[in-house]
């Protein structure tokens, strides 16, 4: 397994060179994040990123994410267009040596939280999702946090239109069509794409959420059944299921796991209308995903690729990029490598001062 973290780019915080500093962290999870769903990547673009990440002694292990334009979700013709693109775009990613890649299939919204700055006891802050408090929220007033900008309430009004007649099944078939479309390309380039799962994992504000289990996750791989129509495995994402048994997923996923998020959520309702959750520390002990055992599992099945630890809590006064600030990352992956090494089969890690430091 390789440790990895995520970077935002040369105006990220966190800086290449302090993550160098990080033990056992041989790589970077990047993307280029100025690039609208739909466009071609500039080769010399994914060229610069990759460049700048071996500068500082780090590999670009994984693009995370190639957006995918929401004309596809929806099943629109111009959906030919934009999935000719993904998978140009798949094929420069390759070109650079990046062998995954990263994508979800959330209809308008990524990942939504209703707190960014969760005060917990222990004086940390963290990302927090609640269905009540969501239901009270005014979109129209842009109150959501968590979401992608950049869209004007026209644009939001419509594309909500547009998805009401969307039922799950049909956006499987979307799915599906994508896949057929892009794993082919991916294949060929030799790239592993690892779908995120939905997060949270229900259907949030009217709009359908189909990637939420373990079963869903099951479904996707036989879509199109090649290793390169792969997953990501987020703990933080399902694991805000407590029906979602982590270890069993990773297990029966074996083989089909491109990519994995390591990160705990203490969910704090369960009743549906009523789900909450937030972030925790990494450690087992401090939410409701079994880490350690989701750790055996990955080991157990032979599983060797990219880890990344995800969203960490605001620490030591430090005001960073909601969910991905430095030090509790940090801690982490300390955490991780950890739990690896415990169960007898350490992470890759570089040798300061010798090969590969
Ligand atoms: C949240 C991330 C997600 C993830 C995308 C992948 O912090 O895990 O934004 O990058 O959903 O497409």
């Amino acid at each position: 397994m390789r440790m990895t973290l995520r970077w935002f780019g040369e105006h990220d915080p966190v800086t290449l060179d302090r993550i160098r500093q990080i033990p056992g962290v041989v790589g970077i999870v990047a993307a280029l994040y100025h690039r609208r769903p739909g466009e071609v990547w500039p080769a010399d673009e994914i060229e610069r990123l990759r460049d700048a990440a071996e500068a500082a002694g780090l590999a670009l292990d994984v693009i995370e994410s190639i957006p995918v334009h929401e004309d596809v979700k929806l099943g629109r013709p111009t959906r030919d267009r934009y999935a000719d693109a993904f998978a140009e775009s798949l094929r420069r990613v390759a070109g650079v040596g990046c062998r995954t890649v990263c994508y979800n299939f959330m209809p308008v919204f990524d990942w939504t939280r209703t707190n960014l700055r969760r005060p917990l006891p222990d004086g940390s802050f963290s990302l927090a999702y609640s269905d009540e408090e969501l239901a009270r929220m005014d979109l129209a007033a842009a109150e959501l946090p968590g979401w992608l900008a950049g869209y004007t309430r026209e644009e939001l009004d419509g594309l909500f239109e547009a998805y009401r007649g969307v039922e799950p099944e049909r956006l499987w078939d979307h799915l599906a069509w994508f896949l057929e479309r892009v794993v082919p390309v991916a294949e060929e380039a030799g790239v592993r794409l690892g779908i995120h799962p939905d997060d949270p994992c229900w259907p949030i504000l009217g709009l359908p959420r189909i990637v939420t289990s373990g079963p869903a996750l099951e479904r996707l791989v036989r879509l199109v059944d090649s290793p390169s129509n792969g997953v990501t495995l987020c703990t933080g994402s399902l694991g805000c299921a407590p029906e979602n048994d982590l270890p069993a997923i990773a297990r029966s996923l074996a083989g089909r796991i491109a990519f994995v998020h390591m990160r705990n959520v203490r969910i704090t309702g369960a009743e549906p209308g009523a789900r909450a959750f937030h972030e925790a520390a990494h450690p087992t002990a401090y939410g409701s995903v079994d880490m350690g055992a989701v750790m055996r599992a990955l080991i157990e099945t032979g599983f060797d690729g990219p880890v990344r630890p995800d969203h960490g809590r605001d620490i030591w006064g430090e005001r960073g990029r909601p969910g991905y600030g430095l030090h509790d990352r940090a801690l982490g992956a300390a955490y991780l490598l950890g739990l690896a090494e415990g169960l007898g089969r350490p992470f890759r890690m570089p040798v300061p001062g010798g090969e590969g430091s």
